[in-house]
């Protein structure tokens, strides 16, 4: 799917501003809010988060539907145009009213989707309502359930009760929900450009762009490439064919370089930022443009406040420059797809970025004894009627679409296909296989694909080990194992990692971490302090340096970060090398020593 923009073809109207909102308790589809203006509403901007922006428990922990209102009126001049009504995020479920009317139903919090209104506008005012659902369960991703057991009751006494009705999220970060991206309009006339998709082989100095365009109409296909400093570089004719670019600038990590894409499509113009490079794996190196690169970042999350997982552009470019201070080259999108407006700043800025689906909590038994039915554990991928997840389908759809939003990206150099599934367990391998053939058949650039696998006992039967062209890695020794005792962390760390190198194929660290609350010293290192947080690292360095297919290091995670309440969460989770408000803990500094140290390309030899 496109990103809207201004051209001389395309009209362009952003609806963020404060909006009308009202927290639902079960009546607003029988009343038929999205009829009328809401009665006693509240002020809420868009784009945002609802949560942190009003205060109290049951407004941030709200469980179930609330409506967004605004009226709309279309300037005449524009509706001889094809009129899209597009949403960037709207988490996790939406309904969109027009005038009263469903005009559009969509399910996945992080995705965008759209609608044309043309038929169902009216001359002059028109009501605009969004009904968004914000319940988790074992259909949706991320996974959750209602109230009881799972993550959040962790470590609980309660037994699972609560007071009242809860989401309880599969996963460690805080439901933060509502309209998170922008609502836009566009126009684009009749006939009109649908989708790009680029390729692109590099052989010296030429590269050849495959390209394919869908389109919509009955017009002519032009395209041309060019440089940034405004000349033509190639051009070709038709909805398929090549362009070869001769002394081509490659688009490198932290040097990046962007050619406009003109598409025409009859009256129809629309320009896309794109980069040129190549990503491949080869034994156990990954290759960007034929070098072998060494990742240095992070996994982060979209959470700010009071925004929560709100758009936040001005956060968004401080963290790139906080990651360039540091000697960091990439990130990984934990555990949901970013907004486009950040993976736009990423192939500006030369950012690497592995793009992940919102695929985490696709394990039941996530640290043991959670998901119990009749006093047996139940498998992530039972029948439904034994309390298994059915998410299969949705997390196809969301696979594909991610690919779809995400393809022409030079940014991304990596599917990540879910965080933390259950894949070492009975079933796992008929339920990703799949996934994986999917997002290799939707993929344009055949990207490599991993998914993020979990610390676990039984690591050799992980069916990632089948399925991944880089295994990507979440472990937490000298924190969840063996926490306190570094010396027992590094060796069983290395017993690990020594596995995984023998493979013949790249892996890395995709996390790996320790909980500090800012401000806490020791002079003999123990957990929780800033001391220990850098003992941790340098623990795990000493083990993964010494491995030459250890390709990458994303610690966990760039800045403390919300989550829901529970007895290992201090104010959220706090493995951050920066805190919420992006202040340097102790390690911020260790790391920059180091990472300033590693180069992009060739640190393994
Ligand atoms: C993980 C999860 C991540 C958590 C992290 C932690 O393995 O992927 O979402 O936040 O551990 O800090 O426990």
């Amino acid at each position: 799917m496109l990103y809207p923009i201004l051209t001389q073809s395309r009209g362009l109207m952003d609806l963020s501003g404060v909006w009308a909102f009202k927290l639902d308790e079960g009546r607003g589809f029988e009343e038929k809010w999205y009829e009328r203006p809401l009665e006693a509403a509240m002020t809420m901007p868009v784009p945002a988060s609802y949560n942190d922006l009003k205060e109290g428990e049951a407004f941030r922990d709200h469980y179930g539907w609330c409506f967004y209102q605004r009226t709309l009126a279309v300037p005449s001049y524009m509706t001889g145009q094809r009129l899209v009504l597009r949403f960037a995020a709207v988490t996790h479920i939406a309904k969109v009213y027009l005038n009263g009317e469903l005009i559009a139903e969509h399910k996945g919090g992080f995705l965008p989707f759209e609608v044309q209104i043309n038929e169902y506008l009216r001359e002059g005012e028109n009501l605009l309502t969004v009904a968004v659902d914000n319940r988790i369960d074992h259909t949706t991703l991320p996974v959750g359930s209602e109230s009881g057991s799972g993550m959040g009751d962790l470590m609980g006494m309660g037994g699972g009760r609560t007071s009242r009705k809860r989401n309880n999220p599969n996963f460690d970060f805080f439901n933060y929900c509502g309209i998170t991206r922008p609502v836009k309009l566009y126009t684009t006339p009749a006939a009109y450009v649908q989708d790009i998709f680029l390729n692109a082989e590099v052989d010296n100095t030429t590269a050849r762009i495959a390209y394919h365009l869908e389109t919509a109409g009955e017009a002519t296909a032009k395209i041309a490439v060019y440089t940034k400093d405004g000349r033509l570089a190639a051009e070709a004719e038709g909805t398929d064919g090549t362009l070869e670019i001769s002394d081509v600038v490659l688009w490198q990590p932290l040097c990046a370089y962007l050619y406009e894409v003109r598409v025409t499509f009859g009256e129809d113009v629309y320009s896309l930022p794109y980069g040129v490079r190549t990503v491949k794996t080869e034994g156990g190196k990954f290759l960007i443009n034929g070098r072998p690169f060494y990742f240095k970042g992070y996994g982060k999350h979209e959470d700010t406040f009071p925004a929560g997982r709100g758009l936040n552009m001005p956060m968004n470019t401080k963290d790139i420059s906080l990651m360039k201070w540091q000697g960091a080259n990439s990130f990984r999108t934990s555990h949901y797809p970013y907004s486009e407006e950040m993976m736009r700043l990423c192939d500006e800025e030369g950012i690497v970025v592995i793009d992940e689906t919102p695929a985490v909590g696709v394990h039941l038994n996530f640290g043991g004894g959670a998901n119990f039915k009749d006093g047996k554990r139940v498998n992530t991928f039972d029948p439904p009627e034994d309390g298994g997840i059915r998410t299969h389908e949705h997390h196809m759809d969301v696979v594909r679409d991610m690919i779809l939003r995400d393809k022409n990206h030079a940014c991304v150099v990596m599917w990540s296909i879910a965080n933390e599934a259950d894949s070492g367990g009975p079933g796992a391998y008929a339920y990703f296989k799949p996934l994986y053939d999917l997002a290799r058949e939707t993929d344009p650039q055949k990207r490599p694909c991993t998914i993020v696998s979990v610390q676990m006992p039984n690591y050799k039967e992980d069916c990632t080990i089948q399925l991944s062209d880089v295994f990507c890695l979440n472990r937490y020794y000298g924190w969840y194992a063996c926490g306190g005792d570094l010396d027992m962390a590094k060796e069983l760390c290395r017993e690990e990692l020594t596995f995984w190198n023998s493979l013949g194929k790249p892996f890395m660290y995709t996390e790996y971490g320790a909980d500090t609350v800012s401000g806490f010293h020791d002079t003999t290192p123990v957990m929780y302090t800033e001391e220990y947080q850098v003992e941790y690292y340098k623990v795990n360095h000493e083990v993964a340096d010494s491995l030459e297919n250890f390709v990458g290091e994303q610690v966990w995670n760039f800045a403390d970060f919300a989550t829901s309440q529970s007895l290992l969460r201090v104010q959220g989770n706090k493995k951050g090398i920066f805190t919420r408000d992006r202040k340097p803990k102790l390690v911020a500094h260790y790391l920059r020593n180091r990472w300033t140290k590693i180069p992009e390309f060739g640190y393994k030899k």
